[in-house]
This record gives structure tokens, C-alpha cells and sequence, in this order.
């Protein structure tokens, strides 16, 4: 089954995986990491065989402070991983992207998904979406990845989180997006504080009433270092596995992350003993 079938069938049992592959220099957690076409074409294997379920590919980091990169980088470092992934494995694809141009070059190579990080809000993306019947993921942030962490503010940043993701799905709706190709994802870690990130992880659930797929993505961010008083990245791997396992009990349709084997594992437990 496709992930577009399997997002949204209920009788998943377990979230669907989505397994990052960052093409980036300077990502979150994993900065250069996958800098070779070898270690792509090992990670790709890697996440066949431990049974990911799309591949999340991301050529520009959007992580607090990053570098912007140009367009031409981003398509000469996504496009080819696309490619190579199509022909590796069967693994459904996604790209990271808020530019409307990686997004068409993309689509033409049929990906499964375009995750967007900026909720479609690119002059022309929401006409391209409806346009090439692809699925979307629709994330919430607050300001923008260089200054996105200076000072996150809310009154009550459920509601607002709640608002902007209504508000951009119905916009979506409204250019012709076919609702059965919308996710949704409260954007952690975007323009959010500690506070306002466990605040959001503890309503989760209430995002159940818009009736699309929710996507968590927490994995190795500042906010599972933070709960466990500072730790580094590299040591966020149990912190991280926990929260993906708590997104799913609380209602996350697919959950994103790095170390998609204990996920995978930990996941599968959860399901067994619950
Ligand atoms: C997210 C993302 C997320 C979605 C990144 C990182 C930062 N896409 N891209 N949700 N985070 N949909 O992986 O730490 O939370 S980049």
C-alpha cells in the first residue's frame, strides 16, 4: 500500500516513520553526516531494511540561525537523492522544501510528499500542490528559522497553533488542495520555548478534531535536550525515541525522526503491550 493509503487507513497500528535524510552541511543534529553519495546510498539501505516508511529528504537546514542556501544548491543536492532513492528501494519519498521551484522539480520526479515547513505560504505552492495531486504536510512556525528562537511569544499557543493550521488548511482547500492530500503538524521546536512545546505535546490529541493526519517531528531538537537537563545532541536518542513513542499514543499519524530503527522498535512495543 502507498503511503497515501496507509496514512490514513484506520487500521494502522502504529505511526508511520518517517526517516530524515538531511543533504545539508549544517542540519540540526546529523551536520554532514550523509556529506557522500556512499553514505546516502547507506542510509537509504539502512532505512529499507529497518522498515521506514518514507523517506524525509531535506537540502536547505531550517534549524534556529541556519544559512540560507540558494535554489540551485538545494535542487542539486536534493534531485539527485530523489532519484537515487526511486531507484534503490520501494520507500515512499518526501522533500523538505518551501520553495515553490524545488517543490515542481520534485513533483516531476513523483514523490510521495512535500513537506513544508512554511505551510504552503510560498507565492504559487498552494495552485502547484493542487495542480499534481501530491500529499502535503502543512507546519506551523513562529517567524523565521533565522530569528525564530529569539523571542517565541503566544497567549495561548495551542489556540494560535490551532488557528494558523485551520486557517491555512481551508486557504489550501479554497486553490483546490484535495483535503485527502493534507497533513498537518504543530511545528515543534518553530518559534516555540520549552514551555510552549510541552504545552502543545500535552494537547496534541486535541488536533484530532480537523481530521487530518498529524505529523510529530521532535527528534534530537533542543526541547528533548532541555528535559533532560542540557543534554547534547548526541545524546538524545533515548529522550527522542520516548516522545515519538508518546506522539503515538496520543494520536501522531507519522512521526519523524533519526533513529528510525529504535523508533521503529519502540513503537512496535507500544503497540504489543497496550
Ligand atoms: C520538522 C520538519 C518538523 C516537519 C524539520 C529538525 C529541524 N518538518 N523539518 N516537522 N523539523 N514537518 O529536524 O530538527 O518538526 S528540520
Amino acid at each position: 500500500m502507498k503511503f497515501f493509503d496507509r496514512v490514513r487507513d484506520p487500521e494502522l497500528e502504529i505511526p508511520l516513520v518517517m526517516g530524515i535524510l538531511n543533504v545539508t552541511p549544517d542540519s540540526f543534529s546529523d551536520g554532514g553526516q550523509y556529506a557522500s553519495l556512499d553514505q546516502v546510498k547507506y542510509a537509504i539501505e539502512q532505512m529499507q531494511k529497518s522498515g521506514v516508511d518514507i523517506v524525509d529528504v531535506g537540502g536547505e537546514s531550517t534549524r534556529p540561525g541556519a544559512a540560507i542556501v540558494t535554489l540551485q544548491e538545494e535542487l542539486d543536492r536534493v534531485l539527485p537523492v530523489v532519484e537515487l532513492i526511486k531507484e534503490m528501494s520501494d520507500l515512499s519519498v518526501s522533500v523538505d522544501t518551501y520553495k515553490t521551484q524545488v517543490m515542481r522539480e520534485a513533483i516531476n520526479l513523483d514523490v510521495d510528499l512535500i513537506n513544508d515547513v512554511n505551510a504552503l505560504q510560498a507565492e504559487g505552492a498552494e495552485s502547484l500542490i493542487a495542480k499534481s495531486d501530491v500529499m502535503v504536510c502543512l507546519m506551523h512556525k513562529q517567524g523565521e528559522p533565522a530569528n525564530m528562537q529569539e523571542n517565541p511569544s503566544y497567549n495561548d499557543v495551542f489556540l494560535e497553533v490551532f488557528e494558523f493550521l485551520s486557517e491555512r488548511v481551508k486557504s489550501c482547500e479554497n486553490s483546490g488542495v484535495s483535503s485527502a492530500n493534507i497533513l498537518i503538524d504543530p511545528g515543534f521546536g518553530f518559534g516555540k520555548t520549552l514551555e510552549h512545546n510541552v504545552k502543545l505535546f500535552e494537547q496534541l490529541e486535541q488536533f484530532s478534531v480537523l481530521k487530518y493526519p498529524i505529523l510529530v517531528g521532535v527528534s534530537r531538537k533542543k526541547m528533548i535536550g532541555e528535559l533532560l537537563g542540557g543534554l547534547p545532541v548526541e545524546k538524545r536518542m533515548v529522550g527522542s525515541v520516548s516522545a515519538a513513542v508518546v506522539a503515538a499514543m496520543k494520536g501522531a499519524r507519522v512521526v519523524r525522526v533519526h533513529d528510525y530503527e529504535e523508533t521503529i522498535q519502540a513503537l512496535k512495543v507500544m503497540y504489543a503491550l497496550l
